[in-house]
């Protein structure tokens, strides 16, 4: 036991003043029909959760992730792997994410490397075996070492791009072996400094056919889950080629990915997108191509990926009301998230927990219930109702011409004035709904 001050993780209710109790994470609750947790499969990030300690642009760790090992890199990694299950278990998650990475330091040759892989991969595995708590999805981890510094897939060394499918052929392996659902790329350093020295045209075909060759190996070896582009316009590359949904579907079709791909959405690569998090859901959505959530939040203040802990409930609802809209997720909810910087016990990587699953689960049953209501949805149809009938149906089916419309438009004089929006409206039955 690592935690060994922390108790399990329950749900008390809203008048709980327990720090360690769930306030509204109810997993057995039913919500339109189906089970708080099957809406709601949370993740544990292994990078942020069990790796990263503190250390910043200005400052080393201010938090102990040893985990009581020493520094053997074996040690190590079966500390981590044993406090990650013991966290999980305490707060009712069953799935978790990774990079190859994450796992255990890097050895100085890809052979000793995947050795070491395998022999941390074992022990993760019994621990899937002993509580069945698996991985929503696997990633490799293709931007930290400075053999990535032009790219992966966008290097311009053959060398660099077959490393690079070495160890997305490794990180895929480890998928499968934890039971993954699917498996990402983040293209962190897929992008560009400057277009002098760039040949995007070339670094984009190349990253499609690293994907490509992914998804072959994947399928060969009978992977039947998804993978997922993960958008991010910028950071660490000034520009980055997955800039956000729509650039991204539109990259997976012109290369034929589509089928294989969907699109893990994070709330904090929308925002740096210019986009909100819910806006980037609904594209996704409305192209068949809502995956997965990388569940966090930026600071409207920060221009940068600050990976907090989401607690806007607001926010939470208008996810939660488009993935409702979506049919699910295939994929779930992972806490890309890490605690701030001074928020350094273990004590504080429950909290963070707390917080966001709660923060979704309000979300759920604040989504849940503005669906029930059905004002706004009545709203929005009776806004482009005029389209059922007449012109309106004509356009819709596509039986008018251009000529039968100008001749229309004639005819009728100038067009009635289009409703109200009400938005002001809208906004407080939303309101309502959140605190009525
Ligand atoms: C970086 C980021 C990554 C991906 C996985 O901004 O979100 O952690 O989720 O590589
Ligand atoms: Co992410």
């Amino acid at each position: 036991m690592i935690f060994t001050e922390i108790p399990e993780i329950r749900y008390e209710g809203a008048k709980s003043s327990n720090p360690f109790a769930f306030k509204f994470y109810d997993a057995d609750k039913s919500v339109l029909g189906k089970p708080m947790s099957e809406h709601l499969p949370f993740a544990m990030a292994w990078w942020h959760n069990l790796g990263a300690a503190g250390t910043d642009m200005f400052g080393k760790d201010t938090a102990d992730k040893s985990f009581g090992a020493g520094s053997d890199p074996l040690a190590h990694a079966k500390a981590k792997a044993d406090a990650g299950f013991e966290f999980m278990q305490k707060l009712g998650i069953k799935y978790f994410c990774f990079h190859d990475a994450d796992l255990i330091s890097e050895a100085p040759t890809l052979k000793e490397q995947n050795a070491n892989l395998d022999k941390i991969a074992d022990y993760i595995r019994s621990k899937i075996d002993k509580t069945g708590i698996k991985a929503l999805w696997g990633t490799a981890n293709l931007f930290s070492h400075p053999r990535f510094m032009n790219g992966a897939g966008s290097s311009n060394s053959p060398d660099v791009f077959a490393r690079a499918a070495a160890n997305v052929k490794k990180s895929i392996d480890l998928t499968v072996k934890f039971g993954g659902k699917g498996f990402v790329f983040w293209g962190g350093r897929e992008g560009y400094e400057t277009l002098w020295n760039t040949d995007m045209k070339f670094e984009q075909e190349n990253i499609a056919a690293l994907m490509r060759l992914a998804v072959e190996y994947a399928r060969a070896i009978g992977f039947k889950g998804d993978f997922y582009i993960e958008p991010k316009p910028k950071e660490p590359m000034k520009h980055q080629y997955d800039f956000d949904a729509a650039t991204a579907i539109g990259f997976l079709r012109q290369y034929g990915l589509d089928k294989d791909f969907k699109l893990n959405i994070e709330a904090n690569h929308a925002t740096l997108a210019g986009h909100t998090f819910r806006h980037e859901l609904k594209v996704s959505a409305i192209n068949g191509m809502l995956g997965s959530i990388d569940a966090n939040t930026g600071d409207a203040l920060l221009g940068w990926d600050t990976d907090e802990f989401p607690y806007s409930v607001y926010d939470a609802t208008e996810c939660m009301y488009e993935v409702l809209k979506a049919g699910g997720l295939t994929g779930g909810f992972n806490f890309d998230a890490k605690n701030r910087r001074p928020s350094n016990t273990y004590e504080d990587m429950f909290h963070a927990f707390i917080l966001g699953m709660d923060t979704f689960a309000l979300g759920l049953l604040k989504a849940a219930a503005l669906i029930e209501d059905g004002r706004v949805d009545a709203f929005v149809a009776e806004r482009y109702s005029s389209y059922c009938s007449g012109i309106g149906a004509k356009i819709r089916e596509g039986k008018t011409t251009l000529a039968e419309l100008a001749e229309y438009a004639e005819s009728q004089g100038e067009p009635t004035p289009p409703s109200s929006g009400k938005q002001e409206y809208l906004e407080s039955v939303v309101n309502q709904i959140l605190f009525g």
